[in-house]
């Protein structure tokens, strides 16, 4: 295969990763980001983020000459974009970033070019690339409208698992949906360069919604196990038991119950299958809801042992919004800690976080909120709140935590 080159636009949990394996796949890689200071972390070598294996690879492929970081594209052979795609206040898409993307990248396109987008987003919204291309570049032929486009622009879907990244950017099964078929061809072979997954093309559409779907068949699984939860607590029974008896079932697999679903996938995703068919997403707005509800539940679970004890020092251990990474976005432990820390007379709250080395803005403005180490959080804590089941506090020998547990991810069942 001949030499090629690529811009790839946000350099942030799935931009850099694939910035950084297409650079150790031999493709010249120009990363784009308006993040100076990301920017200027990523040429010195020195990887932004915590992911396994990202820090070795990222120093391997700025040594390799071919991956350069930048505030600007460049003309390149294919352009991927990586950026957030949040909601907005009232629940819908915010596709701000993806259309800043595509204007950046207009006026470096050439015929032949590729044009792949990675973000999760709500179905059409490949086909508003190729329309806010147009836009800019009047004299490009663009699909789906021209049989014959200068531009093939497809949706590929990251699928990759938070903590497992750098495996499973190259190894996981991909879905191409292109506006066209040839599109999707050519989007297909540039993935090939660097995948050894399984290729599957399809329509923009049905990729859009395809991983959609599957943000919200696991945000419903764990909906389910959460409410299971609360189920089984009035009830006076231990749901983990229930769950384990239950799962023996060859055709049940309850997932496990928590303080509640965070990061920027399972916890955002849904919302633009509701938006985009808001009569129609009855079940994926429920689950939605009995998530976000748990960080309450957890709450006055606490307040509810707490009972009696007078301003007692409590230990909350995890604060990212799962096990073994410092991505704290939509973290349900650091709203519990919010809402802990303003709603009950606790002397002192303990955060004890290993991936970080600051408290995120929420947390910094409660005085009686430390960010503090393991070792001393056991030491002094009345009361130990578990709300994320890093490695590093399975490790916990359960004899020596305090009278009052809260487990929340159920890592010390047979204490
Ligand atoms: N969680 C539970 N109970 C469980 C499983 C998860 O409470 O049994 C919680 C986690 O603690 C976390 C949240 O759910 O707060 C989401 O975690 P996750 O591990 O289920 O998923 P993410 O957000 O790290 O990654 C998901 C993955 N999607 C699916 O598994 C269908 C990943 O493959 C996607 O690439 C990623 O979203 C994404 O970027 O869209």
């Amino acid at each position: 295969m001949s030499a090629v080159t690529a811009v790839v636009v946000g350099l942030g949990y799935i931009g850099l990763p694939l910035a950084v394996s297409l650079a150790l796949a031999d493709v010249q890689v120009r990363g784009v980001d308006i993040d100076q200071l990301r920017l200027n972390e990523i040429a010195r070598g020195r990887a932004p983020i915590h992911e396994p294996e990202l820090a070795d690879a990222l120093t391997r492929a700025i040594a390799s000459g071919r991956l350069i970081s930048s505030n600007d594209a460049a003309p390149a052979d294919a352009f991927l974009v990586t950026v957030p795609t949040p909601l907005d206040i009232d629940r819908t898409p915010d596709l701000s970033h993806v259309r800043d993307a595509v204007t950046l990248i207009a006026p470096h396109l050439r015929p032949g070019n590729v044009v792949i987008l990675e973000s999760t987003s709500p179905p059409g919204t490949t086909e508003l690339v190729s329309r806010w291309l147009r836009e800019a570049r009047p004299d490009l032929r663009l699909p789906p409208l021209c049989t014959e486009p200068d531009i093939h622009i497809a949706y590929c879907p990251e699928r990759v698992l938070p903590g497992r990244i750098m495996a499973e950017i190259t190894s996981a099964d991909r879905i191409i949906g292109g506006l066209t078929n040839e599109c999707a061809q050519s989007a297909a072979e540039f993935y090939r360069r660097f995948c050894t997954g399984r290729i599957a093309l399809t329509t923009a559409r049905t990729a859009e919604m395809t991983k959609l779907a599957e943000n919200a068949f696991r945000d419903v699984n764990i909906a389910f196990a959460n409410e299971l939860a609360s189920l089984c607590d009035p009830i006076g029974v231990d749901v983990r038991e229930v769950i384990e008896l239950a799962n023996r079932h060859p055709r049940v697999q309850v997932l496990s119950p928590g303080p509640g679903v965070g990061g920027h996938c399972v916890a955002v995703d849904p919302w633009f299958l509701v938006a985009a068919a808001p009569d129609h997403a009855p079940l994926i707005r429920q689950a939605r809801l009995v998530n976000d509800a748990r960080p309450n539940q957890i709450v006055a679970k606490v307040n509810q042992l707490l009972e009696g004890a007078t301003e007692p020092t409590v230990a909350c251990l995890g604060l990212s919004f799962k096990a073994n990474v410092d991505d704290l976005r939509s973290s349900p432990a650091v709203e519990i800690l919010d809402l802990l820390a303003s709603g009950h007379p606790v002397a002192k709250i303990y955060a004890v976080e290993p991936h970080i080395d600051a408290l995120p803005a929420v947390l910094v403005k409660h005085a009686n909120v430390h960010l503090t180490d393991l070792e001393h959080a056991l030491d002094t804590a009345d009361a130990v709140i578990l709300l994320v089941d890093h490695d590093v506090f399975r490790a916990i020998n359960p004899a020596v935590l305090p009278a009052i547990v809260l487990d929340t991810r159920g890592i010390w069942a047979e204490r």
